[in-house]
């Protein structure tokens, strides 16, 4: 049976809560700053949180939600650029502090990387949201902690297709029975799953209606020891926070 070598995390959503109050506040001050009267409130952004990546998110929300808008000549650049001004005001908004990690999160990376854990980053997002956030809450040293971060267009084909997990895996020189993923949303577990890897679930408001039929555990969140989590689905055998040894015991049902 393969021993656990590494621990590969989504961003969004299991990290922290970014979406709600982060990449959906930056995304209308974007459209704001370009004179645009679009707005995506709480509900309309849970709905276009179907598509991953920011740059598609728009166009989805052009061809679903806004078809009267004439797009301009260079569509593309008109995007392209609009993102990029999205991503200044997200990177902003971390800066201000605004954004914690969920809970256990923090204990949990210290925890893994005491016991000699690989970590890693498979995320859809842009790779400054994940240093930005990082060093936000965790310190600048923190970036170093992560032996990769796989973000953004690094593949083209963003979760829920499971390339961004294969080529972290690949980077890494690790199989997928040596690792288990960290995710929040029914995008990421098909990623993940897609990539043959073992994962725990924390869900948040957004994703806790979605499917998470073949996670190995779904939780509320982490947990602390004196803030114990919600077991939603799976065996947390004892265990009232999530920590390396009932990790590893995840993946060893998991693969064994
Ligand atoms: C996260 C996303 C991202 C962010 C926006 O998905 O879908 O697109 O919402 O980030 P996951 P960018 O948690 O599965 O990685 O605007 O930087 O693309
Ligand atoms: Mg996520």
């Amino acid at each position: 049976m393969a021993e656990l070598k590494a621990l590969l995390f989504d961003v969004d959503g299991t990290l922290a809560d970014t979406e709600k109050d982060g990449h959906r506040v930056a995304f209308n001050l974007a459209f704001k700053q370009a004179g645009l009267d679009w707005y995506w409130d709480e509900a309309l952004y849970g709905q276009l949180l179907t598509v991953t990546g920011g740059k598609e998110r728009i166009k989805y929300y052009l061809d679903q939600f806004n078809r009267d808008f004439v797009k301009p000549a260079h569509f593309d650049e008109f995007v392209k650029d609009l993102h990029a001004a999205k991503t200044r005001f997200y990177t902003q908004l971390l800066g201000e502090g605004k954004i914690p990690l969920r809970p256990g999160v923090a204990r949990l990376l210290n925890e893994a990387r005491t016991h000699g854990y690989r970590l890693a980053i498979a995320t859809t997002t842009t790779p400054e949201n994940v240093t930005a956030l990082l060093q936000s809450t965790l310190g600048p040293a923190s970036i170093d902690w992560f032996e990769l971060i796989a973000a953004g267009d690094i593949v083209p084909a963003k979760k829920p297709a499971p390339d961004i997990y294969v080529w972290a895996m690949e980077k890494m020189a690790l199989t997928p029975a040596e690792c288990i993923a960290f995710e929040d949303s029914e995008n990421g577990i098909r990623s993940a799953k897609e990539a043959g890897l073992a994962t725990i679930i924390t869900i948040n408001d957004y994703t806790r209606d979605h499917n998470f039929s073949n996670a190995e555990l779904v939780l509320d969140h982490m947990g602390e020891p004196d803030r114990p989590f919600t077991v939603l689905q799976g065996d947390a055998q004892g265990h009232h926070y999530l920590n390396m040894e009932l990790v590893k015991r995840v993946h060893q049902q998991a693969n064994g």
